[in-house]
């Protein structure tokens, strides 16, 4: 009997606290807080509060990069007002959206509902069924298609990178892809997929000669799953390792082993978004991305991360604003190639800048494989704006195929720095077809000479 007095007592405290049949995000409410003026941004820049971090009531979705590009801050009922009021004092315009969590089933429910269905490639799928759909690739397009394993994730799923390639022993520039170190990020993974999609149905598209393409499209498989199971959880960033007593898990892009913990992170492992874990690669999901970069360090020509949201792509270095690598013009004027891409494709443009001019954030995998792998193009591509994280499922149809064209961008545009035609062996290439690929001759057979 006082057994079922305390169930009933705890089950009635729990209604009261989020409401039966809610959720934690229901009674959210996401406040886009506008900069106008420079100093508006530093305020920004400033949020949110430690204690308010700490009692899990705010959370920063995005960032500002500049003025009239929003910070968006996902609040309690408890503290709406308190940054409502920061807002107004500052005189920054707000645009809010009550009930945050409310939109989350209506965009997605459904895909939940859809576990066991085959997989969909304008879709979100689970984990299990993109495993199925890539070990049915391997065989139904074997002449392209390799799956070499990678390891497990913390709770033991099986990670393999899938290789495309016409020619795997022709020691070809590699374009290398990652997406969904971000469990909620879920275009990301759905991109990854996407990309494969298209390397392996176009059966005359150029993407593929000389070039080879490893993608490993989710690296967070816990996090992903974690966030399907149930609408509460859907915001969740992290990975699911047990870090503290009640804690779990670190933030992926905090982790890699380049000026590790050095901006942009918290310590503190119940802290729910930035924790850089107790060491740098302690996680056995980054690992196998470093694993995958130092392997083919002297092929892999260009990294992309795959994220979301916000529409930017951001370079080398994250760790600071406050200077650039010396080839900073280079990466620069390929986002910019690329993303014209995505616009001349009916796209949205990215906002192109250095990731650390954004705000610094230190451990991230693109100043990993820039900085100590040497890779010379690197990059985090943030997909994807107005949605943050609850991207429809229903838009994917129109923007996978838009961002596609920008994957085609950095695939000449790499093969013209990196191909066959430019490296000094010219072999049987005659010269005129050298030419069209901007080989500088001369310069060659100096080289070889
Ligand atoms: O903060 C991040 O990890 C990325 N943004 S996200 O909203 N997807 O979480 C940006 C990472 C940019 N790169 C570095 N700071 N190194
Ligand atoms: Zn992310």
């Amino acid at each position: 009997m006082a057994k079922c007095l305390v169930f009933v007592i705890g089950f009635l405290g729990l209604c009261w606290q989020v409401g039966c049949g809610q959720h934690k995000y229901d009674n959210y409410t996401l406040l886009r807080i506008i900069p106008n003026h420079d100093q508006h941004l530093q305020k920004l820049a400033e949020l949110p509060l430690d204690e308010e971090i700490s009692h899990g009531e705010v959370e920063v979705l995005k960032r500002s990069y500049g003025l009239n590009d929003s910070t968006d801050v996902l609040v309690s009922p408890n503290s709406k007002k308190l940054f409502e009021q920061f807002a107004v004092k500052n005189g920054m315009p707000v645009v809010t959206k009550h009930y945050y969590g409310r939109s989350f089933e209506a965009l997605e429910r459904v895909s939940r509902r859809r576990l066991r269905e085959a997989f969909r490639v304008y879709g979100y799928n689970s984990f299990d069924a993109i495993k199925s759909y890539l070990d049915d690739l391997k065989f139904r397009k074997a002449e392209l298609v390799r799956l070499q394993p990678l390891g497990y994730s913390y709770q033991r799923r099986a990670m393999s990178l899938v290789k495309i390639s016409k020619d795997p022993s022709a020691g070809n520039p590699i374009i290398f892809i990652d997406a969904g170190i971000h469990a909620r990020e879920w275009v990301a993974p759905a991109m990854a997929m996407y990309i494969i999609h298209r390397l392996v149905t176009d059966s005359g598209a150029r993407e593929l000669d000389g070039l080879d393409w490893y993608i490993l499209p989710v690296v967070n498989p816990d996090g992903y799953e974690y966030t399907r199971s149930s609408r509460s959880q859907r915001l969740w960033r992290k990975t699911r390792s047990k870090t503290a007593r009640d804690c779990y898990g670190v933030d992926g892009n905090r982790n890699y082993g380049f000026k590790w913990g050095v901006s942009g992170v918290s310590n503190n492992p119940c802290d729910k978004e930035t924790y850089a874990g107790p060491k740098p690669f302690s996680e056995p999901e980054t690992q196998m991305v470093r694993n995958v970069m130092m392997t083919y360090r002297d092929r892999i020509k260009l990294y992309v991360s795959l994220h979301a949201y916000g529409q930017y792509l951001v370079y080398p270095w994250g760790y600071t604003g406050g200077s650039l690598p010396t080839s900073w013009r280079k990466l620069d004027s390929l986002a910019r190639k690329v993303s014209n891409a995505v616009q001349n494709a009916g796209g949205q443009p990215f906002k192109v800048l250095s990731a650390g001019q954004w705000y610094p954030a230190a451990g991230g995998s693109d100043d990993f494989a820039f900085g100590a792998a040497g890779i010379p193009y690197s990059y985090t591509m943030e997909l994807t704006d107005g949605y943050e994280f609850v991207y429809p499922e229903n838009n994917l149809a129109t923007i996978l195929p838009q961002l596609y064209e920008g994957f085609r961008t950095f695939a000449e545009e790499i093969k013209q720095e990196f191909g066959y035609a430019s490296r000094s062996s010219l072999g049987s290439i005659t010269k005129q077809a050298a030419l069209n690929h901007k080989v500088n001759f001369v310069h060659c057979d100096l080289a070889r000479n």
